[in-house]
């Protein structure tokens, strides 16, 4: 299954998502990625379902496999056309490996309060047991609509917009009830490692939440 940049950006548009299957990345690039996340795990993180590092830009990474994989045809090539202008891109790396804290944000059936494209890489396999990603397929177009009007209460106040932020309503059974979506509604994305996605953050999604013993790793480039 080989699609074109605009064939992937054509499937984000009308669906949110876009499946790319599991044979994007060569074995070196699965293991960098993957040494990656080992290396970060030696830091604390503050995450509820394990281990989660914002490593910031790209260029962080320049010299190595994971600002190479930035910088490939296909994610530049599918964010500027997406896009339409200069993008910037941030590289996540995640363990999930609990679920004896409670729910972490990413769990529930949401949309992104920040809108991005990302792009969505399983690092070990993933079966239903191992909190694969969830989605409601064509729900990014409600999704936008929320967020959009979400974003008009901001007030022009920086503290406020902090404090906005942190209570801003993107959560489709807690903030949105009336609209009945739950997370039955929502489709898992099961593959082994090297399994990759694209998605527009406005589609209701959630994942993370893992089975007693299961365990998953991520890496994520958040790109706006
Ligand atoms: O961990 C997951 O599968 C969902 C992550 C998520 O909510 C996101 O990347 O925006
Ligand atoms: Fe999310």
């Amino acid at each position: 299954m080989i699609l074109t940049n605009q064939e992937i950006v054509e499937a984000v548009r009308e669906d949110g998502i876009c499946v790319l299957g599991d044979d994007f990345l060569s074995e070196e690039q699965k293991d960098f990625f993957l040494l990656s996340l080992d290396q970060l795990s030696k830091n604390d993180s503050d995450y509820k379902f394990g281990k989660a590092y914002n490593t910031g830009r790209s260029h962080n990474w320049a010299g190595t496999p994971i600002a190479e994989f930035c910088d490939s045809s296909l994610v530049t090539g599918v964010a500027s056309n997406y896009f339409n202008r200069q993008s910037t891109c941030e590289v996540f790396l995640t363990h999930e490996y609990k679920n004896d804290e409670g729910l972490e944000r990413n769990g529930f059936l949401h949309f992104d309060r920040i809108h991005t494209l990302k792009f969505f890489i399983y690092l070990t396999d993933c079966d239903e047991e191992s909190g694969p990603f969830h989605f409601v397929s064509g729900s990014h177009k409600l999704g936008k609509q929320l967020r959009e009007q979400g974003n008009l209460s901001y007030v022009d106040n920086f503290i406020s917009n902090k404090k906005d932020y942190d209570e801003k309503k993107n959560r489709l059974e807690e903030d949105f009830p009336e609209l009945g979506y739950t997370a039955s509604d929502a489709t898992p994305i099961i593959g082994k490692a090297g399994t990759m996605f694209v998605f527009d953050t406005d589609l209701f999604h959630y994942g993370g939440k893992i089975a007693n013993g299961k365990e998953r790793k991520v890496m994520r480039l958040h790109l706006r």
